[in-house]
């Protein structure tokens, strides 16, 4: 699938001509390639960590002999299937770090790839119900403050200066005692972060394969030297993959395990309506969270499918109880129309932090274990492993998140961070 670019990007009157002349002017904004034998660099997957991975190579590190390789159509995984939240409100430093220098990345994103992304920093909250809640934010809110992220706690009055569709009345079911909030947080267009880094790839050199499946790890000397597709056979000097709710089937491919379970997280729409709520509300103890999209659509989503699963949509339950927990808090929402609703298969790691590193297999990196919330890293997560592939060596940001940590001991709990447990 190939979107289109403009010959002059920001004339309207190119894009009048172009509608009136039925678009014959415009051209694909990155080439569907057929694979060649041989590439410096192979990435297995075409979500965002992949193809960030894949400019940040050619751009920060020279190296263009690389190919994406994507099963389906790019941005089809859980980058075009997510909710979009970018924030960088994480407990450790390690985490901050990371996460931080995404928010930053995405800040100056639209300009350096000349796409706009559409980031909106309206804001993100998590809303605390009860006063033991309150207790646990402004203790989330010291340990972040003090590794450098901009979080604040705001009281009840600002909470509901910020969203006033919420539920105010002294008797409600989840009453508002206060929130955590980040200013710079937010949402942007998803696939548009996925295309965004595909044009500027492909600009670059880099090759970006659709309908090529990795099926198999061609293995000489104890070291990956290849892949087997089904498009055939491709030889590379390193091999990164960034396949996120697929990581621990590749890893089967490749001889070796990986300490992470593939789950569903489900996301919903609403009917589009006026603009009404221009932050993002996410609720500390129901899980739920919801925003609105600049085509007016509520986007809800809320907890995992509890049961290990390979399929991309969700479960009736779940999705029943997180719009019952969203009309709880936000009664006015009752009337609407549900649209649409899906599920994206999530790799969720036992410490929820991603795993970067070398893998067991010389010559095979790894970019996954993001679970529900790797949108947000994207530009980072393409930035460190960028680096790894490009070097063979950690970036400095990078060297927590090693596979290594699961027999150091040295885990990164960041389960609290996301509003899906
Ligand atoms: P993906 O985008 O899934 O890309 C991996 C690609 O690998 C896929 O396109 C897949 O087709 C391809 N692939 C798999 N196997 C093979 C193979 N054998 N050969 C070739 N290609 C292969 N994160 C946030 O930060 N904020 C949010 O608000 C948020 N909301 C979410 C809501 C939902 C409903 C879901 C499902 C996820 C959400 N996430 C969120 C998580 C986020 O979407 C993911 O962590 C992130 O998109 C992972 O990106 P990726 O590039 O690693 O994976
Ligand atoms: O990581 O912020 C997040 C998130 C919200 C919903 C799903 N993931």
């Amino acid at each position: 699938m190939n979107a289109p670019r403009r010959k002059s990007r920001y004339s309207a009157w190119a894009l009048l001509r172009e509608g009136l002349r039925g678009q014959r002017g415009w051209t694909p904004a990155w080439e569907d390639r057929d694979p060649e034998p041989e590439y410096e660099v192979i990435v297995i997957g075409g979500g965002g960590h992949g193809l960030a991975t894949a400019y940040y190579l050619a751009r920060t590190h020279g190296i263009r002999r690389v190919a994406v390789l994507e099963k389906g159509w790019i941005g089809g995984g859980n980058t075009g299937r997510n909710t979009t939240i970018i924030r960088s409100n994480y407990f450790h430093p390690q985490s901050a770090a990371l996460y931080d220098l995404s928010v930053s990345l995405y800040e100056g994103l639209s300009r350096e790839l000349d796409y706009n992304i559409m980031f909106s920093q309206r804001g993100i909250m998590e809303v605390a119900h009860t006063d033991a809640e309150m207790e646990s934010i402004a203790r989330a809110v010291n340990a972040m403050r003090i590794n450098g992220v901009d979080i604040e706690m705001i009281d009840r009055d600002a909470v509901l200066g910020m969203a006033p569709l919420l539920d105010a009345s002294p008797d409600c079911r989840w009453p508002v005692r206060g929130a955590l909030l980040q200013r710079r947080g937010g949402t942007a267009r998803h696939d548009a972060v996925a295309w965004g880094y595909a044009r500027a790839a492909d600009t670059l050199g880099v090759h970006i394969i659709q309908g090529c499946e990795v099926q198999g790890f061609e293995i000489e000397a104890g070291r990956a030297v290849g892949v087997r597709t089904n498009r055939g056979t491709l030889r590379a000097g390193r091999i990164g993959m960034a396949v996120a709710g697929s990581s621990s089937v590749l890893a089967s491919l490749a001889g070796f395990r990986l300490p992470l379970q593939s789950y569903t997280l489900q996301a919903m729409v609403s009917e589009p309506l006026e603009p009404c709520l221009d932050t993002v509300v996410m609720s500390t103890s129901n899980g739920a969270y919801v925003s609105q999209s600049d085509k007016g659509e509520l986007v809800i989503g809320g907890n995992l499918d509890r049961c290990p699963s390979y399929a991309q949509r969700g479960s009736f339950a779940v999705t029943q109880s997180v719009l019952a927990s969203i009309v709880e808090m936000f009664p006015s929402f009752a009337t609407l129309k549900l649209m649409r609703q899906w599920g994206g298969t999530v790799d969720a790691s036992p410490d929820n932090s991603p795993i970067i590193g070398p893998t067991p297999l010389p010559g095979l990196y790894l970019n996954c274990g993001w679970g529900t919330g790797g949108f947000k890293a994207i530009p980072a997560g393409g930035t460190v492993f960028a680096q790894l592939l490009a070097t063979g060596e950690h970036h400095p940001l990078s060297a927590a998140f090693d596979l290594s940590r699961f027999t150091t001991g040295a885990l990164i709990d960041e389960s609290h961070a996301g509003v899906q447990h």
